[in-house]
This record gives structure tokens, C-alpha cells and sequence, in this order.
């Protein structure tokens, strides 16, 4: 063989190489899919979209891109289009075919580029457009570069066409359109328009400047116009915080302090607010990860506050008649903020990928923060003032609220005597069988007591809602009878020896806590809020597994003496159709619309009913669509709810 030759098949060999080597990177993302996006279910569907809309935010953070538009079509499949540089089209020499193929079908291809930017990565997003293509059905992309057209078609991550000129152009950007492969996402394939337009919304925050918007061709209105709504911001995390805080609590301080800066090569945006609540209101995100764990970034920016408020209020002398010491904590008692860091290598680590661990970071946040809020609090002493008045305030009612406290805790000690009189207790002592459901209403109450297997199972009405913890003072919380009513219950104390805030499961007297509602708005308001009391009060029973929700059935099916109960609309259109004519649908509205032989049989009988276990990344979702859109029962929000009941619906 001449070396001409021998160079061709030398080629050759490398081609069909990275050729089965394409194959296998994309094989793996099908055979394991949530290895790469998290799940299967309703989130790991929408995090495709995010994993696209992600590669056109980097093309805008590098200064190239100003639109991105996102289009839900009429058969759930999703189009993104951008108007940045448009994937490279030239033919990469050594594979032998086009960057655009390569972006499109190798792992992690999308970071041979440099681009310049904080692109993210780290197991959350940044698993490359790659990954979306194995593991839809169809996708198209197209390239609008250089004055040309160019599309490529492909089904599972594998090409179905070669990469085409179709035409000419005046204008540049990627436009990629993919439908999810339902063998994979076998929960559902169906978009929810609130989900992906809560995430655009916040990316327009985060992202100053860029213009984002949402077309949902499924719904249109009488003219025939689909859906849809546009995302800008032109102040970012300024009016982040202002949105936060729309329905929270008025403001205390007359603007809202904000900085946008570079500190030691870090990119750092804050922007934060008092406002007259009694909640702590932060959110951290890092290369627009909302990071639910914090980390450095978010203790830098404590540790400046902290010490920034502490010497003003030192040397304000604003603290000498004050008793009692002072601790972190009152410093961010009504306190709406958003910290968003780039990091170009980020180390995300803890349970769920979302605390990030480069130390660099919290010096860089701890430097800016200090700076710009000196600042303004020598330009601002009548705000400067509000705001320790504020943190005197926390720490005073912080105190009230140790008394409170301690007083239920006694009475929890005192166990026995001290059950509260609305609880049926279960008849075994036996904590490792023992379950109690916390029902909605009273009237479901005395259902679940008729139904239920009292051996092992306890249950414990709630009256209405029970308090938003959000919008109460410390103490009122410890003096709410529902809330004092749920801890003596569980048998759980706050405060060991290592921890004043650490929660005390020794003797917690059930191994299951289950919370039981109507499958209604209603019904996910309340669970919502009792989830959000359990993340954040008793965050140790969410980790330890203890927490569950129970699911009733939405539709009993009847046809003489036939009876199916059905939890979604599918089951119940296919049971109806098995049954045939004279079929008989009722809806549950409600837990009051069983008997109890029902209730036992669909939700309590641990032979036949579906729980739904709460992980501490479901839990802190929850909280985190509850602080951010429902800081108050106001008409927005609870158009909302309304809308989106989504939010309550966890998957195990
Ligand atoms: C690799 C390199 C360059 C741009 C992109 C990828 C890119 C990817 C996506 C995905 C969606 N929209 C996108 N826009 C751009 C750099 C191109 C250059 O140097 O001209």
C-alpha cells in the first residue's frame, strides 16, 4: 500500500471508531436517562427544553444572541429558535463530517468549543443538545450562517439525512425542533406552558437584556391566536426582587439594593430588600442554577451582611440598651435577595447537585456585597436605621418565640397526658408500623377514623388552612394550636445538644407521616403549605424519609356491579371504554365524598393505595413555588393555583 493508502484506511478506521463511539455515548443516554437529565417524569420532559434554551443563553452571555424563542407545537413537540452565531456547519477534518453533526450526536461535543462564556455544567443542565436528540424521536436542526440554510434530520440521537443546504438567507441562528421519545418518558410527554414559562421568566431575571417568549399552539384564543407571553428584563435581579416581593410585606427601605460586578474574576449580581415580613426570602443561583442548597456564594453574601449591618449598628450605638445577643438569623428577617455568581468550573456538590463548593466564590460575593451595601448605608442613614430597628425587632420576638417553643415542648415531654384531644391515636406502640395521617378537614376526619386500621394508623384532623408560615412572626407559629397540636403528635422536640435548630426525632412516635388532602386546589394549597411548614421546621423527617402524600382516586368508573376507581383522565376513558355502554362516571371532589369502606380501599390500605413518598428535592420545590408565587392568598396568585396544581403533584 502507497502511504496515500495507507493514510485513506487509517481514516477510515478513525471514522467507523468515533462512528461506534457516537453510537455508544448516545446508546447509554437511552439505556440510562435520568443519568443525564435528572428523571423520566414531567421534570426530566421539561429539562430538555431548559438543555436547548441553555446553549442559546450562552450564545447570548457571549455577546452574540438577543432572541430566543421557544414554541410549544400542537403535538407537545418544541421548537427553539435563536438568533446567535448558528451552530458551525463547516466539516470537522478529522471525523469527517459536519460540526453541526458533531454538536448534535457526541456527549458533551458543545464544550470542544471555547466560547468564552460560564457555560454550566456539573450534572444539572450542560449535558449538551446530544443528549435531547437520543432521546427524541425526531430532530431537526437548522442553521441560518453565513448566508446559507442548512438542516439535518435525525430519530434517537442517529442521523436520518445528510446535512443539506435548503436555502439562502440575510440572517443568522439555530433553530432545533425535537418531539420526545415516549418509550422513554412513559409518565407523560405532555409540555405544561406554567413550567417552562416560570423557567423563562426567571431566565429573563437572571439574564438582563435577553428577550425571551413562549408560544403554546395548543390553546388559542377565539381569533386563533396561540398563546403567548414575552420575557425581559431590562434591571435583572432588580426586578427579581421586586416581583418577589410584589405580595410580601412593604418594603421598609426606599430602593432596593443592587450590584452587578466582577470581583476577582467572578462575575457577582446581587440585589436585596426589607420588607415588614417575618420570613427570610434568598435565593442563590449559580450559572442560573437556582442552587437550593446554597454554598459559598450564598455564605459570602451572608457573612457581608452580617458583619456590614453589625458594625453600622455598633457604631449607630442603636444596639447598647439591647439585653440580649444578636445572631445571624434576625439579620435576614424580611429580607427578599437574589445572588446570582457565573463560575466557569463549578463544583456543585450535596444531595441533589445544588450547593456549589468553590471557595474562591464566597470571598468574591463577601467582597462585593460589603462594598455596595456600606455604601448605601452611608448614603441612606434613615434606611440604614430601618433596617437595624428591623434586626433589633427579629431579635426580640426571637427570644419571645424560645419561650413559646420551649412551652410545647414541655407539654410534648409530658407525653401521654398531654395528646392533643383531636387525635386518634393508633392502638400499637410500636413506632415501626405506626402511621398517622394528617386529614384536611373535620369531616374527612371522622371518615378516616370510620376507615382506617387503628392498630397501626392515627389520625389527626386539620381545620382549614393551617397557618402560613411565611407571613407569621416566630412565636405566633409556637402559639398556633394546629401547629402546637402536629408536634405533640409526632412526639418530635426542636433543639439537641449539638444544635438549637436541629430537630429531635428520638421520640417521634410514627415511622410514617402522611398527608392527606383533596385532590383539588384546595387540597394542594394545603399540602403545599404543610409541606412548606415540614421543609422548613422539621427538614430532618422530609430527609429521613418519613413524609408522604397520599393520592385518592379522581374518578370511581361503575357499571353494575363493576366498580374501578381511577387516578388519572387516561385510566378512566380507557375503564370506560372496557365497560362499554352504560357506564356510570362520578368524580371525587373531594376526601367527603367517600365512605369509609372507599377511603380504606383507594388511600389508606397499604395493600391497595399509592403513596407518594416526599424527597428533599420535591420538598424544597415546593417551597420554592410556594415563597416565590404565593406569598399571599391575593388574586394573582390565586389565579396561580388554579392554574397550575401541578406544583403538588410529586413524583415518587
Ligand atoms: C458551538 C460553537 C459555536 C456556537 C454554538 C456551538 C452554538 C450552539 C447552539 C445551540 C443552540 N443555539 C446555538 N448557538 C450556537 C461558536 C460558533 C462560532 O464560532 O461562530
Amino acid at each position: 500500500m502507497s502511504t496515500e493508502q495507507e493514510e485513506i484506511k487509517k481514516q477510515e478506521e478513525e471514522y467507523s471508531a468515533s462512528n461506534i463511539q457516537v453510537l455508544e455515548g448516545l446508546e447509554a443516554v437511552r439505556k440510562r436517562p435520568a443519568m443525564y437529565i435528572g428523571d423520566i417524569g414531567e421534570k426530566g420532559l421539561h429539562h430538555l427544553v431548559y438543555e436547548v434554551v441553555d446553549n442559546s443563553i450562552d450564545e447570548a452571555l457571549a455577546g452574540y444572541c438577543t432572541h430566543i424563542e421557544v414554541y410549544i407545537n400542537e403535538d407537545n413537540s418544541i421548537t427553539v429558535r435563536d438568533n446567535g452565531r448558528g451552530i458551525p456547519t463547516d466539516i470537522h477534518e478529522k471525523e469527517g463530517k459536519s460540526a453541526l453533526e458533531v454538536v448534535l450526536t457526541v456527549l458533551h461535543a458543545g464544550g470542544k468549543f471555547d466560547k468564552g462564556s460560564y457555560k454550566v455544567s456539573g450534572g444539572l443542565h450542560g449535558v449538551g443538545v446530544s443528549c435531547v436528540n437520543a432521546l427524541s424521536t425526531m430532530l431537526t436542526a437548522e442553521v441560518h450562517r453565513g448566508g446559507k440554510i442548512f438542516r439535518q434530520t435525525f430519530s434517537k440521537g442517529v442521523p436520518t439525512s445528510e446535512m443539506q443546504i435548503i436555502g439562502e438567507c440575510d440572517d443568522r441562528g439555530t433553530t432545533i425542533t425535537f418531539k420526545p421519545d415516549a418509550s422513554i418518558f412513559t409518565h407523560t410527554t405532555e409540555y405544561k406552558y406554567d413550567i417552562l414559562a416560570n423557567r423563562l421568566r426567571e431566565l429573563a431575571f437572571l439574564n438582563k437584556g435577553i428577550r425571551l417568549s413562549l408560544t403554546d399552539y395548543r390553546q388559542k384564543d377565539e381569533e386563533g391566536n396561540p398563546m403567548c407571553e414575552r420575557f425581559y428584563s431590562k434591571d435583572g435581579l432588580k426586578e427579581f426582587v421586586k416581583y418577589l416581593d410584589e405580595t410580601r410585606g412593604t418594603p421598609i427601605i426606599d430602593s432596593i439594593i443592587y450590584l452587578d460586578t466582577e470581583k476577582n474574576g467572578v462575575p457577582v449580581e446581587v440585589a436585596m430588600q426589607y420588607n415588614d415580613s417575618f420570613s427570610e426570602n434568598v435565593h442563590s443561583y449559580v450559572n442560573n442554577i437556582n442552587t437550593i442548597e446554597g454554598g459559598t456564594h450564598l455564605t459570602g453574601f451572608r457573612r457581608a451582611l452580617t458583619r456590614t449591618l453589625k458594625k453600622y449598628a455598633d457604631d449607630s450605638g442603636m444596639l447598647s440598651k439591647l439585653k440580649f445577643d444578636i445572631n445571624g438569623d434576625d439579620f435576614r428577617e424580611g429580607l427578599t435577595a437574589v445572588i446570582s455568581v457565573k463560575v466557569a468550573e463549578p463544583q456543585f456538590e450535596g444531595q441533589t447537585k445544588t450547593k456549589l463548593g468553590n471557595d474562591e466564590v464566597a470571598l468574591a460575593v463577601d467582597q462585593a456585597v460589603s462594598q455596595a451595601l456600606g455604601h448605601y448605608l452611608e448614603e441612606n442613614p434613615k434606611d440604614a436605621r430601618a433596617i437595624v430597628q428591623k434586626v433589633i425587632l427579629a431579635a426580640t420576638a426571637r427570644h419571645a418565640a424560645r419561650h413559646a417553643r420551649e412551652a410545647v415542648q414541655r407539654k410534648t415531654v409530658l407525653s401521654g397526658a398531654g395528646l392533643p384531644g383531636k387525635l386518634a391515636d393508633c392502638s400499637s406502640r410500636d413506632r415501626s408500623i405506626a402511621e398517622i395521617f394528617f386529614v384536611e378537614g373535620d369531616s374527612a376526619g371522622g371518615t378516616a377514623k370510620q376507615g382506617r386500621d387503628r392498630n397501626f394508623q392515627a389520625i389527626m384532623p386539620l381545620r382549614g388552612k393551617i397557618l402560613n408560615i411565611e407571613k407569621a412572626q416566630e412565636h405566633r407559629i409556637w402559639e398556633n394550636e394546629e401547629i402546637k397540636n402536629m408536634f405533640i403528635a409526632l412526639g418530635v422536640t426542636i433543639g439537641t445538644e449539638e444544635d438549637s435548630k436541629a430537630l429531635n426525632l428520638e421520640k417521634l412516635r410514627y415511622d410514617k407521616i402522611i398527608i392527606m388532602t383533596d385532590a383539588d386546589v384546595d387540597g394542594s394549597h394545603i399540602a403545599t403549605l404543610m409541606l412548606t411548614f415540614f421543609f422548613r421546621k422539621m427538614k430532618e423527617l422530609i430527609e429521613n424519609g418519613h413524609v408522604y402524600i397520599a393520592t385518592p382516586p379522581l374518578f370511581l368508573v361503575k357499571k353494575g356491579k363493576q366498580e374501578r376507581y381511577c387516578w388519572t383522565e387516561k385510566e378512566r376513558d380507557q375503564i370506560t371504554e372496557e365497560f362499554g355502554k352504560g357506564t356510570h362516571v362520578q368524580r371525587y371532589k373531594g376526601l367527603g365524598e367517600m365512605n369509609a369502606h372507599q377511603l380504606w380501599e383507594t388511600t389508606m390500605n397499604p395493600d391497595t393505595r399509592i403513596l407518594r413518598q416526599v424527597t428533599i428535592e420535591n420538598a424544597a420545590e415546593a417551597d420554592r413555588i410556594f415563597s416565590m408565587l404565593m406569598g399571599d392568598d391575593v388574586p394573582p396568585r390565586r389565579e396561580f393555583i388554579e392554574k397550575n396544581a401541578h406544583y403538588a403533584n410529586i413524583d415518587a
